[in-house]
This record gives C-alpha cells, sequence and structure tokens, in this order.
C-alpha cells in the first residue's frame, strides 16, 4: 500500500463551453490525480438501491453524475459523511480507504467512474470488520 495517505474530495472541473453547447474534459495526471486505466458507469439503477458496501486497497477512483444525479456515502473512520452528485463538473475523487455506498439515484443517473487500476476482485474490501482492521490504524 502507499505510504502516502490522501483524503477524498470534491473538485470542480471547469465547464468549456460555446454557442453549440457544453464540454467537459477529465484528464489523467492532470485534473485527475492519478492516471486512468479502467472507465465504467452505473446507469438505469433501480430506484432505492443502495450499491458499493466496500473500500479498496490501492484503487483510486474520479466519480462524476454525467447526468441526473445520486448521493454518495463516505467513512474513512475518522470521518463518516455524505456528498451529492449532481453537476457533470463535480468530481468525488476517492480514495481506496474511504469505504463507499452510492444511493438515492434519480431515475436519468448515468454514475462515470474513472479508475486507477484495472479490475481486481482481490482489491475489494467488503468486510466492514476487515476495512476497520486495515484502515483503522
Ligand atoms: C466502486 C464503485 C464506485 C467487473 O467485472 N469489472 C469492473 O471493472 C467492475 C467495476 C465491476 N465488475 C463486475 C463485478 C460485479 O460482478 O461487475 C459487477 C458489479 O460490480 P460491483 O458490485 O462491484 O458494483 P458496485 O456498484 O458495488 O461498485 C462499483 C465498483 O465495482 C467499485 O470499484 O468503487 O462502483
Amino acid at each position: 500500500m502507499d505510504s502516502v495517505v490522501n483524503y477524498s474530495e470534491i473538485i470542480e472541473i471547469e465547464e468549456l463551453g460555446d454557442e453549440r453547447g457544453l464540454l467537459t474534459v477529465l484528464e489523467g495526471n492532470k485534473s485527475i490525480p492519478f492516471g486512468i486505466n479502467r472507465i465504467f458507469y452505473i446507469y438505469n439503477t433501480i430506484t432505492g438501491v443502495r450499491r458499493g458496501f466496500h473500500a479498496h486497497y490501492k484503487t483510486r477512483q474520479a466519480l462524476v453524475c454525467v447526468s441526473g444525479n445520486c448521493k454518495v456515502y463516505l467513512d474513512n473512520i475518522k470521518r463518516k459523511t455524505d456528498v451529492l452528485l449532481d453537476s457533470p463538473t463535480k468530481v468525488l475523487i476517492l480514495e481506496p480507504n474511504d469505504w463507499h455506498e452510492m444511493y438515492d439515484f434519480s431515475a436519468d443517473c448515468v454514475l462515470l467512474v474513472l479508475a486507477s487500476h484495472l479490475y481486481d476482485a482481490e482489491d475489494y474490501i467488503r468486510d466492514y470488520e476487515k476495512f476497520k482492521e486495515v484502515y483503522g490504524g
């Protein structure tokens, strides 16, 4: 695991626009503070569904609702908080040490996720007791 501990945060990305409409750019190792190796998106989520319920060992992610909105519950043991993603320019930089749950998806929500690593089931901590053991200090 990296010795540097980063903290999840919301960043605002500049909106580029002209008479044709709007355009927003996300760049690895630039506006997004890590190299991007994987992209996925979550959509058509059933009303009332809560997803996530895990932390990671190493994967850093950037979450942005490119359409609609959803909320994300974050718990890094020292603080527990809820953030609202409701704009294509509002990006949650989600660090591996945050247990996270996504919920309250609007019907039109498309949650885009950029990840620092390729998919690896072994990188997930899905047991909360294990999470506390790993990140509890
Ligand atoms: C995260 C939050 C924000 C793959 O095969 N490859 C992938 O790259 C991903 C992301 C998922 N999957 C498979 C694994 C499961 O069988 O797709 C299925 C659903 O994934 P999961 O239950 O992990 O989905 P969420 O919404 O709970 O979590 C996802 C990401 O997995 C996770 O890294 O932090 O979105």
